[in-house]
């Protein structure tokens, strides 16, 4: 099948509907038609994107025979259904992380899709995908870095700094029994896994609710809105899941970790930051600065490689389109991320190694969030259950 031949239903019409939509479209695949949770919603974010249709029911989505893959861009609680729905119908899955609410659910959706083998599925880890993030995996494939020691760093927001944000994400109800950690935390969960090629075999966590109560505006809230909705009215809920936590953690081959998560952090819009210790050099990056990656020496002058598709690696080049000093970013990781799931689907082998983060991948990182729970919840180490992807 050819790339412009495949037609993508969009489900979700917040933040993740319209970074989906733009990043399918310059990924050069054609974005069928779209859904949200009330036909109004469907009309309006059709409107807005100038996609073609609506659509007032899921349902109608995955019936539709111009649509071959699905994306999942809604409240947790519905992925699981969604995807498996989706999949039953004959269409290729990219569904937004966390995969499911609980590992039942993500082992579910991985069993269900063997039985599908020609349809191809991913969770949409898209971070893997900055060039420089690439660039440290082929660093440390290399052995340029010799033996990893250790990996740090944090994955910190302030979106939800006040007792007046509120979004759907802090209700377990909707999004599950972790938030901050199955929300961001697994980004970098995963994208250190990925870079190292390393798995987190033993977490110890410690987790922190800092509101327990936060006032709900009556009416939607979209993530990362601010400011206005605090005049809305408002209704005081209780909140059970956390806003921030600090997990140890052991690699395979005797790496060690430390992950700070919190969506409390004044100032940190959006900030993922990893530093990997190794026995020659060192890897550092930050997602607020994503075209630099810090190498460090002990015994000459430290490096600051500015992302340029001339000086990196044909890895990290594949995932560069504009050369050095036209910064690329958030946006284009999606891109990419994209491009490289139509790229497997329109070469039709579904066989062939995969370039982009699977179920099985998304299923792994369920898994890892129950052990962290279990962790906070009985105070001790805890291993990650069941096959590492
Ligand atoms: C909200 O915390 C959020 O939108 C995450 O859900 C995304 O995965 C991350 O890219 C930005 O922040």
């Amino acid at each position: 099948m050819e790339l412009e031949e495949i037609g993508v239903a969009m489900i979700g019409t917040g933040f993740m509907g319209r970074v989906h939509v733009e990043a399918l479209r310059r990924a050069g695949v054609r974005v069928v038609g779209i859904c949200g949770s009330s036909p109004k919603k469907s009309r309006a974010a059709a409107r807005q994107l100038g996609v073609e249709k609506s659509y007032d029911r899921f349902e109608q989505a995955i019936e539709d025979p111009e649509v071959n893959a699905v994306h999942i861009g809604t409240p947790n609680r519905h992925h699981c259904e969604m995807a498996s729905r989706s999949l039953e119908a004959g269409k290729h899955v990219l569904c937004e992380k966390p995969l499911a609410m609980s590992s039942a659910e993500s082992a579910a959706l991985v069993e269900l899709s063997r039985q599908y083998p020609n349809q191809a599925t991913s969770v949409n880890y898209n971070i893997r995908f900055y060039p420089l993030c690439v660039e440290a995996q082929a660093r440390i494939a290399s052995q340029e870095l010799g033996e990893v020691f250790h990996i740090t760093g944090s994955y910190v927001q302030d979106w939800l700094l006040w007792p007046t944000d509120y979004n759907w994400r802090v209700l377990c109800e909707e999004g599950g029994d972790l938030r901050a950690i199955a929300d961001i935390g697994t980004h970098w969960l995963d994208l250190v896994q990925s870079v190292t090629g390393l798995e987190v075999l033993e977490v110890m966590a410690d987790l922190q609710t800092v509101h327990q109560v936060r006032e709900r505006p009556i009416g939607e809230v979209e993530t990362f809105q601010s400011g206005g909705q605090r005049e809305k009215q408002s209704e005081s809920i209780h909140v059970q899941t956390e806003d921030a936590g600090n997990i140890l953690l052991r690699f395979n081959h005797g790496a060690r970790g430390a992950l700070n998560v919190s969506q409390v952090t004044a100032g940190r819009k959006n900030c993922l930051r990893f530093e990997i210790a190794g026995s020659h050099n060192s890897l550092s990056w930050n997602s607020e600065s994503p075209n630099r990656l810090w190498i460090g020496h002990r015994d000459q002058p430290n490096q600051l490689l500015t992302r340029d598709p001339a000086l990196m690696s044909p890895a990290a080049g594949r995932v560069a389109d504009y050369p050095g000093g036209h910064n690329e970013g958030y946006a284009d990781s999606f891109k990419h991320c994209f491009r490289a799931f139509y790229a497997y689907i329109a070469n039709g082998d579904f066989e062939a190694p995969t370039t982009f983060p699977t179920f099985a991948d998304g299923h792994r990182e369920v898994m890892l969030c129950d052990a962290v729970l279990e962790s906070h919840r009985c105070r001790k180490w805890v291993a990650v259950d069941g096959p590492a992807s």
